[in-house]
């Protein structure tokens, strides 16, 4: 399915509503005690539309004994995120470092069982609310081999990160399944050793959707950053970078600058997430490394990537190559038509539904929706659902209600049981 190219230059004046009308998402990492700094949520809930935890889903912190999950300060990132219409990624499965110390000290194919039922019972108990999990961080080694890194996990046999997403697909289906590193910014033996993981992936159906680069980044960016990002995408994965910062210096706004740009020139690359929102969020401490100074104030870096985003004129997010043609042709005639497209597995299923405004435009829109009997909505992106069951009412979030004459807005639902037969009608106000 071919979508509506967003051409030309536009003018959001936040970073998440600017990059949702290229077709993407921009995020930040959240420490999740901070959502009760009302100088921090300010600034997180008007500037980001992704969130993704710095710490609280990494296996140290919710499997502290093996067996004994904790998932309150990863729900309560969630909950924030529903609440405001933000996409959540998941950080992370699997790494090799901040294991619980039971996993530390454990070895072969006990490990290998402890680290594959962490995979599915937190993958399982977030099913349907994570649009993107890092699965594996960080597994490549530095420097010139383009090897694995050693590690305990490694140990346990070079197919333990196949076995991770394979187990993370079956306990969600819905979310894309990422690989996530460092270092792997340009063409590089380690992002070639990676690289060549993924065209192995492809080509045995290991199920892998994206690549994450986490560009934490110094006083320059490689020449061909956006070349290697571009490898990656021909390959038919997602890209995503996904933990930004960029050393303090004359050059850090140009490096922003920079890197959106990349992004957006690569029409598989979904989204940026800024590891942190104000500088002293950091764990780079006094490299200044964000976008908001410690006063949360916007900084040059800020300009740069917004001015970089509405300059763009990338075309909004490609949908999954499985997903079929709409099932029901939009009318041409109201204040508004809506179709819907199904991406179907047993026992659920990802709607995506395209919102086209009548001739009048919009200023918000209502799409209805009435699920089969058994069916029920988990988890909606850019929009709010009214209701789970029945007739589901969505209604437009801030950045996309308002529509010029036959601009077209999209919004997406995952639900549980069959979306088969599904009519969407559209009501423009
Ligand atoms: O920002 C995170 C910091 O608070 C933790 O102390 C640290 C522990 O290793 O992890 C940091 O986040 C890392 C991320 O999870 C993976 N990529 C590198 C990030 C920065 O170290």
């Amino acid at each position: 399915m071919t979508m509506a190219m967003t051409t030309g230059a536009s003018a959001g004046t936040t970073l998440g509503a600017s990059a949702a009308e290229k077709g993407r998402y921009f995020g930040a990492a959240v420490a999740v005690n901070k959502l009760s700094t009302s100088a921090y949520t300010t600034i997180l809930n008007r500037e980001f539309n992704s969130v993704v935890a710095e710490n609280e889903m990494k296996w140290a912190s919710n499997e502290p004994q093996q067996g004994v999950f904790n998932h309150s300060s990863g729900d309560r990132l969630v909950s924030h995120a529903q609440a405001n219409g933000m996409s959540v990624r998941g950080h992370t499965l699997l790494w090799h470092a901040q294991q619980p110390g039971w996993a530390q000290g454990m070895s072969g194919s006990a490990l290998r069982n402890a680290a594959i039922n962490h995979v599915t019972q937190v993958a399982t108990h977030y099913r349907g609310k994570i649009y993107a999990w890092d699965v594996v961080n960080e597994a490549f080694a530095d420097g010139g081999s383009g090897g694995r890194r050693d590690s305990n996990l490694q140990r346990t046999g070079n197919d333990w990160i196949e076995a991770a997403f394979r187990a993370a697909r079956a306990a969600d289906p819905g979310a894309k399944l990422c690989y996530n590193d460092y270092n792997t910014d340009g063409i590089n033996a380690k992002s070639t050793g990676i690289y060549n993981m993924v065209r192995d992936f492809k080509s045995r159906g290991v199920p892998i959707d994206c690549v994450g680069f986490q560009s934490h980044l110094g006083t320059s960016l490689a020449s061909d950053y956006q070349a290697n990002l571009q490898r990656f995408a021909d390959l038919g994965v997602d890209v995503q970078i996904t933990e930004l910062d960029v050393m303090t210096g004359g050059n850090q706004a140009n490096i922003y600058g920079a890197v959106t740009r990349a992004c957006l020139a690569v029409s598989r690359c979904t989204g940026i997430t800024t590891w942190g929102v104000r500088d002293c969020d950091s764990w780079r401490g006094s490299d200044n490394a964000l976008l908001f100074d410690c006063n949360g104030n916007k900084k040059a870096a800020y300009t740069a990537v917004l001015n970089a985003l509405n300059a763009g004129t990338g075309t909004p997010t490609t949908p999954p190559p499985t997903t079929p043609p709409p099932t029901t042709p939009p009318p041409t005639t109201g204040g508004c038509s809506a179709s819907v497209s199904l991406n179907s597995w047993n026992g659920g299923f990802v709607a995506s539904v395209k919102v086209t405004a009548g001739s009048a435009g919009t200023n918000g829109w209502n799409v209805s929706v009435t699920l089969p009997s058994g069916a029920s909505v988990t988890n909606t992106w850019s929009a709010t659902a009214s209701g789970s069951t029945g007739t589901v009412r969505f209604a437009n979030v801030d950045y996309n209600g308002r529509l010029t004459a036959g601009q077209v807005a999209e919004f997406g639902f995952q639900g549980t049981g069959s979306g088969t037969g599904m009519t969407p009608t559209c009501t423009a106000s």
